[in-house]
């Protein structure tokens, strides 16, 4: 029998309300030790999803707070397990106390993930729902977000589930038609076959490409900004990401790590880094620091090239402008309009010397980078199709739509009936743990670990 568990659901406090959530068989007989309430029901005879008032009571038998709770029978709570929810006011020594009666009556701290281990354990949800979840947990924009609630929706689960059933059925007629080969079944047919393991093929192939655009949503789209020492790229990413993070100074080579920081431009996740000014330095750390500068502008999907508009340019300028210029897409960002609100003498040169994506006359240190705000908003994918974001789940989509390629050429041989087999269903078993029909319970725990606790 699992363990009835008990976890705070809720984000930090001192906060309005907070969620401490009882899963598990003692969970209402836990509850009706920790929560008395007005009427002095017990919790199993409570009208299901319906709030009752009530005293939380310490293990010492103290009122600890006056508060709501609700049950949820199982089989139909999210985790498939009777589950209980008191939503007491959100302070520490309130939910630290419930939880220490939760756990004085037989409860146990639940690990991260648990209720949502449960929720898939009890086949509440399937795996993608499942990491769609910590996915929405974790999203850092609305883009994100919304990639997220539509796997929560089982929009990938759904169609890997199709699929794996349409060729599961395919299988199903195959072994029929071996094992009853006297009878009047109709010989198998290699060509029906073989045109229902290439049409499984490109749907997941389609699912499996969009697994790069999943990714730019659920990561943000990689922007680095580079440009000489003292250019104003901390000062850019600072404005950006609408926070002090990187440290500014006047002193030429402060910044040597790449930071990162994802933002969201109009609800569009941009992962922008800010990076070394390019110069030859003496300093072994700052030397690695423009090494760690060239890498990130070679990886970047965009490079914001930083050129200060008050002065002249000058040799780094040049190096810092031809590393932009490898870039697909390069933007030049004219920094320092402030000092300079009037286009410096070799601008004109430079707007022509390269076929940018954009140009920005800006200033940093006013934050007036709203106009290059909104058009990194526009590199974000806008998807209308389902996306895969789970590099564990694209990873099984390229395994089986190349297990699904080698049962189509077996089955095109047509003589090789065990060949066919095992490849088409080492492709149904790949797909059974995209869904988690055939996961391992190594796999569910790796997963359910990037949790947070409470949920
Ligand atoms: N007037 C003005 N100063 C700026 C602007 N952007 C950066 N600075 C200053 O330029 C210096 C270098 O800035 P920083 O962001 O550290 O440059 P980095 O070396 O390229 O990261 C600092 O003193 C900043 O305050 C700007 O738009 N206008
Ligand atoms: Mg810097």
């Amino acid at each position: 029998m699992p363990a009835t568990i008990a976890a705070c659901s809720s984000g930090s406090m001192p906060c309005g309300v907070a969620l401490v959530r009882l899963s598990g068989p003692e969970a209402f007989s836990v509850l009706d030790q920790v929560f008395l309430p007005k009427n002095q029901q017990p919790a199993a005879r409570w009208t299901p999803r319906t709030m009752r008032f009530g005293q939380v009571i310490a293990k010492d038998g103290r009122t600890l707070d006056l508060c709501l709770a609700a049950v949820f029978p199982g089989p139909n709570s999210y985790t498939g397990e009777d589950l209980a929810e008191i939503y007491c006011h959100g302070s520490q020594p309130v939910v630290a106390g419930l939880l220490d009666h939760c756990f004085a009556q037989g409860a146990i701290p639940a690990p991260p993930g648990e209720f949502t281990k449960r929720a898939f354990l009890s086949g509440r949800m399937d795996l993608t729902e499942a990491e769609a979840v910590a996915d929405l947990i974790h999203a850092q924009s609305e883009l994100g977000a919304k990639a997220a609630a539509a796997q929560l929706t089982g929009s990938v689960g759904g169609r890997v589930k199709t699929i794996r059933e349409e060729l599961l059925a395919l299988l199903a007629h195959f072994y029929a038609v071996c094992d009853y080969s006297d009878e009047a079944l109709e010989p198998f047919d290699y060509p029906n076959a073989i045109a229902v393991l290439t049409a499984s093929k490109s749907q997941l192939t389609q699912l499996y490409q969009g697994f790069q655009r999943g990714r730019l949503v659920r990561e943000g789209v990689p922007v680095a900004i580079i440009g000489r020492p003292n250019a104003g790229k901390s000062s850019l990413f600072n404005a950006l990401a609408g926070q002090e993070r990187a440290i500014v100074t006047e002193e030429a080579g402060t910044t040597r790590d790449v930071l990162e920081q994802v933002i969201s431009c109009d609800g569009a996740p941009v992962r922008i880094l800010d990076t070394a000014g390019l110069r030859n330095s003496q300093s072994k750390a700052e030397q690695k620091g423009v090494e760690l500068a060239r890498q990130a502008a070679q990886q970047a999907q965009t490079v914001l090239c930083v050129i200060d508009r008050s002065v002249s340019l000058t040799q780094e300028d040049q190096d810092a402008l031809s590393l932009a210029r490898q870039c697909p897409l390069a933007v030049l960002v004219l920094n320092k309009a402030d000092l300079s609100p009037n286009p410096a003498p070799w601008e004109d040169a430079l707007r022509k010397s390269h076929s940018w994506a954009a140009v920005f006359p800006l200033s940093a240190k006013e934050g007036t980078v709203e106009p290059l705000s909104r058009w990194l908003a526009g590199l974000a994918p806008h998807p209308e199709e389902t996306l895969v974001t789970s590099a564990r789940q694209a990873g099984l989509l390229e395994q089986a739509v190349s297990a699904l390629e080698d049962a189509i050429s077996s089955a095109s041989q047509s003589m090789t009936a065990d060949a066919f087999l095992l490849d088409a269903e080492r492709a149904v078993n790949l797909l059974g743990q995209v869904t988690g029909e055939t996961a391992s319970a190594d796999l569910a725990h790796e997963i359910f670990s990037r949790f947070c606790v409470g949920k």
